[in-house]
């Protein structure tokens, strides 16, 4: 049996070289990454026998990728993203921290800085009044014990009746559908904005043009995203996925899990003062305690910062 190419001593030789494992300049950790992305994708190139035309392809993909700003939706709809909270899931489970609301993805679509509010706000800027359904979204944030947790910051987004979120669409204004809630002495944060419908991807863009090669769609059933976090408790990543939506288990970014899932309520009586239809949706959250000070926090990843 002859030996791949890509698995000989000469090729190893030459990736170790490529990633700088020859000098002691640079960064460890990503001379061992490099290293094994490039093993693994010259060893994919060969036993797959990916031609030179699929190559380029490839690399013409990426560069059309990074030009949409679309690297954050391609991982969220390769399932990658979900991948890394199976991963915290598994972690969690082997050292005993369950308990409270289950994680999911953030998804590529947060903006920093949204105003903050004192127990209750407004999202909407009321450009979609008359057309989109009004919602009452309100619920309480709890400690492991099931204890209203008072100035804890709800940090939400949502996208408005087009699946689109302020920022990224940029006919929205600023820091539309994005509120930070401070939980009142109940633990509770009351939103009154608007019944958001799912995102879909540009069926023009980069990630659809591989979601297509898979025979995939590329929407989301109408969901909200949470950051939750108070000093002391594990910060929480999460999102409500709305029942009665036809993507809520068919979701291009697996984003909706059991525990998830928002029961909106449909009400026509006046009672919030809002003339016809409107809707209710009551969500509590359940953090966990943090391990250490780290665990308070959100990660690192880069997000989008509204100019002023
Ligand atoms: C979204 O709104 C979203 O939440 C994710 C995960 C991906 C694309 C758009
Ligand atoms: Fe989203």
């Amino acid at each position: 049996m002859t030996v791949k190419i890509s698995q000989s001593a000469e090729t190893q030789k030459f990736f170790d070289e490529v990633s700088g494992f020859g000098n002691t300049d640079g960064n460890a950790r990503i001379k061992t990454i490099i290293h094994r992305v490039l093993q693994g994708t010259a060893r994919l190139i060969e036993e797959l026998e990916v031609t030179e035309d699929e190559f380029w392809h490839a690399v013409d993909y990426l560069n059309r990728l990074g030009g949409k700003g679309e690297a954050g939706l391609l991982v969220a709809g390769l399932g990658l993203e979900h991948f890394l909270d199976l991963l915290q899931d598994a972690k969690d489970a082997e050292v005993g921290l369950t308990g409270g609301t289950p994680r999911t993805i953030e998804g590529p679509l947060y903006v920093a800085g949204a105003p903050l509010a004192e127990g209750q706000a407004r999202m909407d800027d009321g450009s979609e009044d008359g057309s989109a359904t009004v919602m009452f979204l309100e619920g309480q944030v709890l400690d492991p014990q099931g204890k209203p947790l008072a100035g804890a910051t709800v940090d939400l987004w949502h996208a408005n009746t087009r699946g689109t979120y302020s920022f990224f669409d940029k006919s929205q204004s600023d820091y539309n559908l994005r509120r930070r809630i401070v939980t009142d002495a109940q633990g509770r944060y009351r939103a009154r904005s608007i019944v958001p419908s799912g995102y879909g991807c540009d069926p023009q863009g980069p990630t659809q043009e591989c979601l297509d090669l898979l025979g995939r769609h590329g929407q989301r059933p109408a969901h909200v995203h949470f950051f939750i976090s108070a000093p002391g408790y594990r910060h929480l990543t999460t999102q409500i996925n709305l029942s009665g939506d036809k993507y809520l288990w068919d979701d291009f970014a697996y984003a909706t899990r059991e525990g998830l899932v928002g029961e909106i309520v449909f009400r026509e009586d006046g009672a919030r003062g809002v003339p016809g239809r409107y809707a209710e949706l009551t969500f509590d959250f359940q953090l966990q305690n943090a391990a250490d000070s780290g665990a308070e926090q959100r990660n690192a990843r880069p997000r989008a910062l509204q100019e002023a």
